[in-house]
């Protein structure tokens, strides 16, 4: 390797910092790359919810929307180029990573035209409904088309959502599938016993996590575990917050199993939660990836989920858990009582969901993928002489 190749490289990079999957996946990639030894500006409006801080090499810079009356709508795109563009001159950045293509795409792709980097590499990953919901808005999507075009490599979360691009965008813009990934040394089937007495020793636990928006079909997991729990006893753990909450809850207070489930709330490091877990239940109608399926995998959680977008790319049907069709409650407490029924085809999945995680999505190996990556464009742009 040539000197060149060893240097360490000063990374932007641009995520949500809501609890979303994209928001993850940017701060994990932001550790592991640090790890390495190289320094990595995280630009957002808020610090991510993952996001460490106190890690060496790790740099938080906030973008400031002020609010004016004149603005029913602040533009918060404009705000984040401005602070890009501080960001790459000062720390004279050789990459940018935006995640999520809406606005942070079009937003770095003006930084690097405001401070005259026009060789500076910006690279976009999508994730989902940046693609398959919001850019597919025939308000973004002509930005949206721009902006991938603009970008000097695009990556996509799993081959479903490639496909996705090039059906929903009509673009030709080339894109890679870099899937997401897990550290599989902090997600791992080390239960915590103090905490699974807590949760529940009696019983096994069926869990979920998600942000509860509707695509996540919070209620259709309230469903099929009332229907498990009609026929054997189980637990139900829920992780998270969002807008469908209420409506579970408001569900549960008429069943005679509400005492059965409970609400966790957001957890920043739910890896011990998930260890916990014998089943992990995801029955979204939509899921590009499905990171929080992969994380509970590597806890050794067999999946019970929909047959939707890339996550039979995650979780094999009949292998590392079940895949029925969305909106399946039937099928899918079916898979569940199956699992808790026989312990020995439990004990199998619970291997095999931990050995998957391990030999495809590895946190590590993913990482060097991004590296490479991004060493191949900073090469591939300057021999190119732009
Ligand atoms: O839907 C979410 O949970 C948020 C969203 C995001 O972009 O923050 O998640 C998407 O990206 C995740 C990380 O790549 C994927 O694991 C999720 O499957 C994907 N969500 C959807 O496609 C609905």
């Amino acid at each position: 390797m040539n000197d060149e190749a060893r240097k360490s490289l000063s990374i932007g990079i641009v995520c949500y910092p809501t609890h979303g999957g994209s928001g993850v996946v940017a701060c994990e990639l932001a550790h592991g790359l640090a790890a390495k030894g190289h320094t990595v500006h995280v630009v957002s409006y808020a610090v991510p919810a993952r996001l460490d801080t106190l890690r060496r090499g790790i740099h938080f810079h906030s973008v400031r929307v002020p609010d004016y009356p004149l603005f029913e709508y602040p533009p918060y795109s404009l705000a984040l180029a401005a602070r890009l563009a501080e960001v790459i001159d000062e720390f004279n950045l050789d990459i940018l990573h935006v995640h999520y293509a809406i606005p942070h795409a079009i937003s770095g792709w003006l930084a690097k035209k405001m401070t005259g980097r026009n060789n500076l590499p910006l690279i976009t990953t999508l994730h989902g409904t940046d693609i398959t919901i919001v850019g597919n808005d025939p308000s973004y999507l002509t930005v949206t088309q721009y902006s991938l075009k603009k970008s000097n490599a695009v990556t996509v979360v799993s081959k479903w959502l490639g496909e996705q691009v090039h059906m929903h965008l009509d673009c030709q813009c080339e894109t890679v599938v870099v899937p997401n990934f897990v550290d599989t040394e902090i997600y791992k089937p080390d239960k915590k016993w103090h905490l699974k007495d807590r949760l529940c020793n009696t019983k096994p636990i069926i869990m979920h996590m998600s942000n509860f928006r509707p695509v996540k079909r919070i209620n259709d997991v309230v469903d099929t575990f009332l229907r498990v729990r009609k026929e054997v006893p189980a637990k139900l753990i829920m992780i998270g917050d969002g807008p469908e909450r209420a409506s579970a809850e408001r569900k549960l207070k008429e069943s005679p199993f509400a005492s059965d489930v409970q609400f966790l709330g957001v957890h920043n490091s739910a890896e011990e939660i998930l260890a916990c877990a014998d089943i992990f239940l995801l029955p979204s109608v939509a899921e590009s990836f499905g990171l929080a399926a992969l994380e509970a995998m590597a806890c050794g959680v067999p999946v019970v989920g929909a047959n939707v977008g890339g996550l039979p790319e995650v979780v094999e049907d009949g292998v590392s858990g079940f895949l029925l069709p969305a909106e399946d409650v039937l099928g899918m407490a079916k898979a569940c009582l199956s699992l808790l029924t026989d312990s020995a085809l439990l004990k199998k999945m619970k291997k095999v969901a931990r050995k998957s995680a391990e030999k495809d999505f590895q946190q590590s190996v993913v990482i060097d993928r991004y590296e490479k990556m991004y060493r191949e464009t900073i090469e591939n742009i300057s021999s190119s002489g732009a």
